[in-house]
Formats: C-alpha cells, sequence, structure tokens
C-alpha cells in the first residue's frame, strides 16, 4: 500500500482523551427511547428485478436537483465538528481514479452514475438486478456524523447520508446459509482509468459478517453533507461502517453477494499480513509498519492534532458484542 509512515509522535501532540471523548448519545439509550426505530418493511413495496419490471429501467435519475432534503435525524452523532466539505471530498481514497490523495477529485468526474444498477445473488431467496432507484425508494433517509477512521492514522467527522444497510438486505430475504456478504466496486477501465493499472485486485471487494452487516450502525451512503455523493467518495452508492478501518467503506457498489464462507477482500488478497479480514480499529494492534495508537484529524488542509485512537473507534459500546468471541489481536 502507498502509505507515508505516520511522523514520530510527541507527547505534546497528543490531545487528552477527556476533550477527545465522543459525548455521543449512546445507540443503547437512543434505542431504548424510542428513538431509532427499523423500517417497516411491510410498507415497501416489493424489489422487482429489472428484467421483471415493464418499464426497464427508465428511472429518473435520484435525486433530481442532487439536494437530499428531508433527513430524518440521527441522535447519536459525534459530537465534534464535522470536517471541512472542501476536505472530505479533496483528500480521498479511490484507487480506481488514482493512488494519490488528490487524484479522485480531479479524476472521478468520468464516473457515469445513471443509470445504476446493483446485482444481488448468492444466499438469499430474492436475487437479481435492481435499479438503484427501486433500492433506495422506501427507505428514510438519515443524516448520521460518524467518525471515520483510515487505516493510514489519520480521521475525519462527516455528515453521511444513508440508511442501515440491513434494512435493504432483509428485503432480499438471505437464507440460512447466509454467513457473510461481499461487496464489489464497479470496474470499468472505460470510466476508471485507475484499474489500467493492477496496484490491487479489480473490482474492488469488500466483506462483513452477516451479522456486521445487519448492524444499525452499517450505513448504506447515498449522500454527505446534504446532497449527494460526489464521485470521489463512492457514487452513487458505498459502504460506510464506521467502527472499522476506512477500506472496509467499499465506494460505488454494483454487486452483493450472501456467502456461506468468508469473502476474499482487495486489501487481504494485496497483503493478508497487513489487512485482515475484520479490520476493526485498533489501537492496541499495530499495524506492521506503524502504530495504530494515535491518529491525525484531517482539518483546514493540513492535519491538525493528534488523538488517542479508540477501540472500535468509538463505538464499542455498540459493536463489541458482535466481537466477545473473537480474539482480536489475532482476528485484525
Ligand atoms: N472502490 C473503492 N472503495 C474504496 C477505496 C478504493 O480505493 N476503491 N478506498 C478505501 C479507503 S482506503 C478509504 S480510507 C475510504 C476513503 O473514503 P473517502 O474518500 O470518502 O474518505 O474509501 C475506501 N473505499
Ligand atoms: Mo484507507
Amino acid at each position: 500500500m502507498l502509505i507515508k509512515r505516520p511522523q514520530d509522535i510527541k507527547a505534546s501532540e497528543i490531545t487528552p482523551e477527556s476533550t477527545f471523548r465522543q459525548r455521543r448519545m449512546l445507540l443503547k439509550t437512543a434505542l431504548a427511547m424510542g428513538l431509532i426505530k427499523t423500517a417497516d418493511l411491510s410498507a415497501q413495496e416489493d424489489l422487482i428485478p429489472l428484467n421483471q419490471k415493464e418499464s426497464g429501467n427508465r428511472e429518473e435519475p435520484f435525486p433530481e436537483n442532487g439536494r437530499l432534503n428531508n433527513l430524518k435525524p440521527w441522535p447519536s452523532n459525534v459530537s465534534s465538528e464535522p470536517t471541512s466539505f472542501e476536505d472530505v471530498t479533496g483528500y480521498n481514497n479511490y484507487y480506481e481514479f488514482g493512488t494519490s490523495k488528490t487524484d479522485p477529485a480531479s479524476n472521478a468526474h468520468t464516473l457515469e452514475t445513471h443509470p445504476w444498477t446493483v446485482t444481488v445473488e448468492g444466499e438469499a431467496e430474492k436475487t437479481g438486478t435492481f435499479a438503484l432507484e427501486d433500492i433506495i425508494k422506501g427507505h428514510t433517509l438519515e443524516e448520521r456524523i460518524y467518525r471515520f477512521r483510515c487505516v493510514e492514522a489519520w480521521s475525519m467527522v462527516v455528515p453521511w447520508v444513508g440508511f442501515p444497510l440491513g434494512d435493504l438486505l432483509k428485503r432480499f430475504e438471505p437464507t440460512s446459509q447466509a454467513k457473510y456478504v461481499q461487496f464489489f466496486t464497479l470496474n470499468d477501465s472505460d470510466q476508471m482509468p485507475g484499474v489500467r493499472y493492477p496496484v490491487l485486485r479489480w473490482p474492488y471487494r469488500e466483506g462483513l459478517t452477516i451479522e456486521e452487516a445487519m448492524h444499525p450502525l452499517t450505513l448504506l451512503t447515498v449522500g454527505l453533507y446534504g446532497q449527494v455523493l460526489p464521485n470521489q467518495n463512492g457514487a452513487p452508492l458505498r459502504l460506510i461502517v464506521p467502527w472499522k478501518y476506512g477500506f472496509k467503506s467499499i465506494k460505488s457498489i454494483v454487486r452483493i453477494r450472501f456467502m456461506d464462507e468468508q469473502p476474499q477482500t482487495s486489501w487481504n488478497m494485496a497483503n493478508a499480513r497487513e489487512y485482515g479480514f475484520y479490520s476493526n480499529v485498533n489501537p492496541d494492534k499495530s499495524h506492521p509498519r506503524w502504530s495504530q495508537a494515535t491518529e491525525r484529524v484531517l482539518g483546514g488542509n493540513i492535519f491538525s492534532a493528534r488523538v488517542p485512537t479508540m477501540l472500535f473507534n468509538g463505538y464499542a459500546e455498540e459493536v463489541a458484542s458482535l466481537y466477545t468471541n473473537l480474539n482480536l489481536m489475532t482476528n485484525y
């Protein structure tokens, strides 16, 4: 991976944890208070694959003007100031458009996001190829301010817009064999200059356990800062898994596969010693080439404070129960 080694950390650069701790309302509390409800799936139409639809794929682009309105607030936001729109959309990792942090913002305009389809396959009752608009329709979009932590030891805070991935996955009726879910990015060298170079195995692919995929924090994301995702951030549909390193948050998803065995993931295929399947944010488990104990916060076009990294990126209260039987030092 093309990663610069973080500079040595001076003690004076470390912000006390007390000032950094997120004063979020915990998800458990929010759930207990009835502030978070899972979607009323009975109210949603059945998802009909495109080849069974008379109209075919003639949906208008979603949303027509690029603005995402009437967003449901999320009670569990990170309390720190969000990273600026310019930084969130100007400092990216999207290797299909180049390996430098500014390449995606310069190059991703060639990505065609309409029409867009997602193919669902594997261990589920309902499979097929679906229009993006049909997938989003019927879900209430929420704005969720999540901390986002890259494996390269930097982080940012982003107001994402999306809905829980699990609410969508349930509509495909996964079978009892569906123990994992794999995701694939578009792989088109006409639109994506970076896939001509074998820096990773294309298409970019990622995977989650079914429990991780169904967890209410896992956000199927369509926007940020109240507008549709800029191409460089993974338009039109990406994952955000806030307790895992950023590379799990796969962009521009075109295929979802329910599986009974652990799926291959691009970074693990590239270097299994450095990138495990779980990729949970863990300050105690160093990357072989650098520490994960602290992170630099992206801001003002430069990195400002260095702060301690928190287990599961600060979401331990919500997700630690997924891993009670897993050794996090060997399953990284
Ligand atoms: N398809 C695809 N998805 C991807 C990547 C990529 O190169 N290709 N990079 C990952 C990495 S390493 C990170 S840190 C995040 C960056 O997301 P952002 O650019 O929206 O901040 O996207 C992840 N998703
Ligand atoms: Mo990353």
